[in-house]
C-alpha cells in the first residue's frame, strides 16, 4: 500500500487536525537562506517566520540548506517542504503545519545552487544553526581554525564550499562582484555573542580570500547577536507514527517541541528584515544580557543535568528532575552561583520557569543529545561563569561539581558501569585523558582548547575540580551529591 504524505494538495483536509498555512505558498519569495536545516531551526526561526508569512508579507520564504546529511532534504522534498510542528505540554499537544520552507537543498550535492540562492538579490538574510562545532573555531579562544580540513578546503574551492563560513564568504564575494548589498548574517546557535563571534570568523576567513572583500563585509555587512530558546528533542519513530495516526497522512520528519519559545535579536540589519517583532520576537539594541543569561542558566544547567544524570543512569531531563538531589542542586547552582554573574532582570522568575520547563514529561529530552560536543559547549555554559566568580573572589563549588561530572562522564561509562560512546570533535583527546593510567584530572585540564591556560593555573579551580572528581569517582555521583548538599 502506498503511503499518503502530507502535501499542498491534501493540506485543506488536514485542517481538522492541525493549523495549516493560510497564505498562498506559490507566491512566497525566497528572502532567507538558512544553513543547517535541523529540527531546532524548524521549531524556532521557521515558526516565527511562518507567522510573518501568515500576516501577508510573502517576501520571507526560507531556502533550507543541509550542509552534510541528505536525510532532512529527502524527507521534506516529497511532501512539498511541509512539516508538522507538535507543541507538547503535560496537558496537551497542538499541531501546526509549517509552510515557510520554499526549498531544501543539500549542499554537497549542489553547492552552486546554494551559492546562487545566497547571491540572489531577493535574499536579505542568511541565518544559521550549524551547532557550536560548525563554526570551525577554537572554543576557548574563539579563533578561526585555519588548519581545519573544511576551512582549508573552502579557501581553495570558492565554487564548492563545505562549511557555513565558506558559503557565507564566497556568496558575499559574488554579491560584491554583482554590486548587490550584503545579506545580514544571523547566527542562531548557542555561542557567546554569536553575532560578534560569527563576524570575527567571517572576517578572518575573508581576509584570506581578498582583503578588499573583508573590508567591504566589515563596512557593509551586519551580524546581529541573538538569543534563541526553545527545547527541541530529537524526533523518534514513535513520534512519526503518532503524528501519522493523528493526521491520517504520513510526515517523514515532524518536529517536537515545547510551548515556550523566545528569540531576542539586535536591531542591526544590513537590509530589510521580516517584522518579527509583530509575532513575538524581541528586538533590542543589545542582546548580550539575554544571551549570557540563557547560556549560563539554561544551557549550563542542561549540560550539568546531562552529565550527572547519565552517570546516575537516567535517560531524559524530566527523569533527572524527579531525583532526590539533582533539582535542588541545579536550583542552588542557578540561584547562588550563576545568577549573581548576570545583569538581566527577573532572574528568580526565569529560574523557576526553567525548572518547570525541565520537568515537562511530554518532551522526553534525551540526556545523550545534550551531552554531545561538550568540548564546544563547556566554555560558554559553565567555564565563563567560573571565571567571572573567580575574578570576583566568589565560591565555585556547584559549578566545579558539574564540570567534574563532565570529566568523569568522559571516561565512557555510568556509575553502574554501562558503557556509551562519546560524540565530540575532540572525543579521542578527551577519552585518552579521561582514561589515562594516572593524573586524569591534570591531563584533562591541560586541554587548552577547552580550559584555556588561565583556569588550569588557578589553584582554587584545580583544587575544587580535583576534590569533586575524586568523590564522584570513588563514591558515585548520587552519594557525592548528597555529601555536597549536606555541606
Ligand atoms: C541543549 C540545547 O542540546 C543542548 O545542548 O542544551 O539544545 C537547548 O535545548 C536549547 O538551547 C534550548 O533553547
Amino acid at each position: 500500500m502506498s503511503k499518503q504524505f502530507i502535501n499542498d494538495k491534501n493540506l485543506q483536509q488536514l485542517a481538522v487536525h492541525a493549523a495549516i498555512p493560510g497564505y498562498d505558498r506559490s507566491q512566497v519569495a525566497p528572502g532567507i537562506v538558512h544553513l543547517g536545516l535541523g529540527a531546532f531551526h524548524r521549531a524556532h526561526q521557521a515558526a516565527y517566520t511562518e507567522a510573518v508569512l501568515a500576516s501577508g508579507d510573502l517576501r520571507w520564504g526560507i531556502v533550507g540548506v543541509s550542509l552534510r546529511q541528505a536525510d532532512t532534504r529527502n524527507a521534506l522534498a516529497p511532501q512539498d517542504q511541509l512539516y508538522t510542528l507538535a507543541i507538547r505540554s503535560e496537558q496537551e499537544e497542538r499541531l501546526q503545519l509549517i509552510g515557510a520552507l520554499v526549498k531544501s537543498l543539500l549542499a554537497p550535492e549542489d553547492p552552486a545552487a546554494v551559492l546562487a540562492a545566497m547571491a540572489d538579490p531577493r535574499c536579505h538574510i542568511v541565518s544559521l544553526t550549524v551547532t557550536e562545532k560548525g563554526y570551525c573555531h577554537d572554543p576557548a579562544s574563539r579563533a578561526l581554525l585555519l588548519d581545519h580540513p573544511d576551512i582549508v578546503h573552502d579557501l581553495a574551492r570558492p565554487d564548492s564550499p563545505r562549511s557555513a563560513l565558506g558559503f557565507i564568504v564566497h556568496a558575499l564575494a559574488l554579491r560584491k562582484q554583482a554590486d548587490i548589498a550584503p545579506f545580514t548574517v544571523l547566527s542562531c546557535d548557542n555561542l557567546p555573542s554569536n553575532g560578534d563571534t560569527t563576524r570575527g570568523l567571517v572576517l578572518a576567513f575573508a581576509e584570506k580570500v581578498d582583503i578588499s572583500l573583508a573590508v567591504w563585509i566589515a563596512e557593509k555587512g551586519a551580524f546581529p547577536n541573538a538569543m534563541v530558546d526553545r527545547i527541541v528533542p530529537k524526533t523518534t519513530d514513535t513520534d512519526r507514527e503518532h503524528i501519522a495516526s493523528v493526521l491520517g497522512a504520513e510526515d517523514a520528519w515532524p518536529v517536537m517541541t515545547e510551548a515556550f519559545t523566545q528569540w531576542v535579536i539586535e536591531d542591526k540589519f544590513a537590509g530589510p528584515r521580516p517584522a518579527w517583532e509583530r509575532v513575538g520576537v524581541t528586538i533590542v539594541s543589545d542582546a548580550q544580557p539575554y544571551e549570557h543569561a540563557k547560556l549560563r542558566m539554561l544551557n549550563g544547567s542542561h549540560s550539568s543535568l546531562a552529565y550527572l544524570g547519565i552517570l546516575m543512569g537516567y535517560a531524559t531531563v524530566d527523569q533527572t528532575m524527579q531525583d532526590v538531589y539533582l533539582p535542588q542542586f541545579i536550583s542552588g547552582m542557578m540561584a547562588q552561583e550563576i545568577a549573581p554573574t548576570l545583569s538581566r532582570p527577573g532572574l528568580d522568575a526565569y529560574r523557576t520557569e526553567l525548572l518547570q520547563r525541565f520537568r515537562n514529561p511530554a518532551l522526553k529530552h534525551q540526556l545523550h543529545q545534550i551531552a554531545m560536543d561538550g568540548s564546544q559547549k563547556m566554555p560558554q555554559r559553565l567555564l565563563g561563569t567560573i571565571r567571572a566568580r573567580l575574578a570576583a573572589g566568589l565560591g565555585i563549588e556547584r559549578l566545579c561539581f558539574a564540570v567534574a561530572g563532565w570529566l568523569r562522564y568522559l571516561a565512557g561509562a555510568t556509575d553502574a558501569g554501562a558503557a556509551y560512546e562519546l560524540s565530540d570533535p575532540l572525543a579521542v583527546t578527551l577519552k585518552t585523558a579521561a582514561t589515562a593510567p594516572s593524573d586524569r584530572v591534570q591531563a584533562l585540564l591541560n586541554i587548552t582548547a577547552v580550559f584555556g591556560s588561565d583556569l588550569p593555573a588557578d589553584r582554587r579551580f584545580v583544587e575544587s575540580i580535583g576534590r569533586h572528581y575524586r568523590r564522584i569517582s570513588e563514591l558515585g555521583t548520587a552519594t557525592a551529591l548528597q555529601q555536597l548538599s549536606a555541606e
